[in-house]
């Protein structure tokens, strides 16, 4: 950590383009300063000030408030100043460039986040949250690093760091004073404490690659014998008239495509058409592009209409893909069968709905949740990247290194330094062990003005 930067730097921090509001964000020892000249205000910390900004000959450039933020109560740690004005792109500039003329320099992208993080005012994995926050495409991504910035996956991660550190010490100690009386080494307890850490560990990474499909989308095909009701369900998953339905087998042609959400899950629905011998020609090719989404999606959702003699819905028993598959059992309002999952002969998840009333719909939709975030997922609310996977991944496997060379040799010289190795990709997680590589990597990808 590089501690208080010597000089300051300034952004426009609001989105490129014409606003009501922009942002101009100030921060180091000079941000009051030239704020002050600017507005020629005296700023009281944490109060809104409404001042004109001025150019150098004292013509006013814009007029807004200007809010003063010493450090180290601030973002970045350092005095921060936000001018706020009106947000057109070309007075946002002259404001800036009277920031830059009086001394600051402009600031590079995730600047002020970096300084943040240098400061120790939030750590690696919520530096990443905010930029993941900012960049967000969906609820659920914004949900998860909305949760991650608050610390919660830092929180799991320094938990771990101080069981390891713990462990680590006690190592140590029975390095240093190898004749004092010292049983922290007893075999098996050490044993013990490594294999729950590596537990703990396992335990992370699942949570961790759990959330991380939360911010993939998913295929999912309609797959089945012409009137199954596939179409009907698309609209109802939809909740829009996407595609046609009608009485007649053989109404779908074309793949349609739809993405909606499922709770936590952004799905991408696959509508085809009903799969049975055919001479007509379309239907021939709306066929085989049936069979081709279904090879290629993540889920199938074989649909089946449950009113109907098995025979017919026999047709489409041809799928050869080894995709997951779900069963629907639609149209139980004629069928009578009863709504809800269970399990098929064949061991597959099967649901019973009805797509016309909606019976069974919101079983369908946890089934469809749970089967390809996975069970529980609903607890693990990070905001992931794959350097985080990879780090915790890298700690399990040195953890397992570490656990069969302390099982064969019982060497404590040995244990301290795998632990030392298992430690430093935990703690890269939060940047307390970082190349500058690393950290230039992550801030370079935000955001100017962030
Ligand atoms: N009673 C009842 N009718 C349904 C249900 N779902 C669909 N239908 C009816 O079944 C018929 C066929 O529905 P579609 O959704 O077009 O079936 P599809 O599988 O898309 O058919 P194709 O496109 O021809 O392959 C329509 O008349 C629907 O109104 C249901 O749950 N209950
Ligand atoms: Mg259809």
């Amino acid at each position: 950590m590089t501690g208080l930067e010597s000089d300051t730097i300034a952004a426009i921090a609001t989105a490129r383009g014409n606003g009501p509001v922009g942002i101009i964000r100030l921060s180091g020892p000079q941000a009051l300063t030239i704020a002050q000249t600017i507005t020629s205000a005296e700023l009281n910390a944490r109060f809104a000030h409404y001042a004109s900004f001025t150019d150098s000959t004292g013509s006013t450039l814009d007029t807004g408030l200007a809010l003063y933020f010493p450090g180290p109560n601030s973002f970045t740690g350092e005095d921060v100043v936000e001018l706020q004005g009106h947000g057109g792109h070309i007075v946002l500039q002259t404001v800036l460039h009277r920031c830059l003329d009086l001394g600051a320099r402009s600031a590079r992208p995730g600047e002020f986040s970096e300084r943040a993080f240098l400061n120790g005012k939030i750590d690696l994995l919520q530096a990443e949250a905010i930029a993941d926050l900012i960049s967000a495409e969906s609820e659920t991504a914004a949900k998860l690093a909305s949760t991650s910035l608050t610390g919660a996956f830092s929180g799991y991660v320094n938990t771990l760091a101080e069981q390891l550190n713990e462990l680590r010490a006690l190592t140590e100690a029975s390095i240093d004073f190898p004749d004092e009386d010292i049983d922290v080494l007893e075999r098996h307890s050490v044993i013990k404490r490594l294999e729950d850490c590596r537990e703990t560990l396992s335990a992370l990474l699942d949570d961790v690659a759990k959330s991380q499909r939360k911010t993939q989308t998913y295929t999912a095909v309609l797959y089945g014998a012409p009137n199954a009701g596939k179409s009907s369900l698309l609209n109802a998953l939809a909740h829009d008239d996407v595609a046609i339905v009608t009485p007649l087998p053989g109404t779908t042609r074309d793949t349609l495509k739809q993405q909606v959400t499922i709770g936590e899950l952004t799905l991408e629905i696959i509508d085809t058409a009903g799969i049975r011998e055919t001479h007509d020609v379309i239907e021939q090719e709306g066929v085989k592009r049936a069979r081709d989404s279904a090879a290629t999606a993540d889920l199938i959702i074989h649909v089946i209409d449950d009113a109907d003699k098995p025979a017919d819905n026999n047709e489409c028993d041809d799928q050869t893909s080894s995709n997951l598959t779900l069963k629907v059992h639609n149209k139980i309002d004629q069928s009578g069968r009863t709504a809800g999952v269970s399990v098929s002969n064949d061991n597959l998840i099967e649901v019973a709905i009805s797509a016309t009333t909606g019976e069974g719909l919101s079983t369908l939709k946890t089934t469809i949740e749970e089967l390809l975030l996975g069970e529980g997922h609903q607890n693990s609310q990070f905001s992931v990247r794959q350097r985080h996977v990879e780090a915790l991944s890298d700690a399990i496997e040195k953890l397992g290194d570490a656990l069969s060379a302390f099982s064969v040799h019982n060497a404590a010289e040995l244990l301290s330094e795998d632990l030392k190795l298992v430690q430093a990709s935990i703690d890269s997680l939060t940047g307390k062990v970082s190349s500058d590589d690393i950290l230039g990597q992550i801030f370079s990808s935000f955001c100017i003005g962030k």
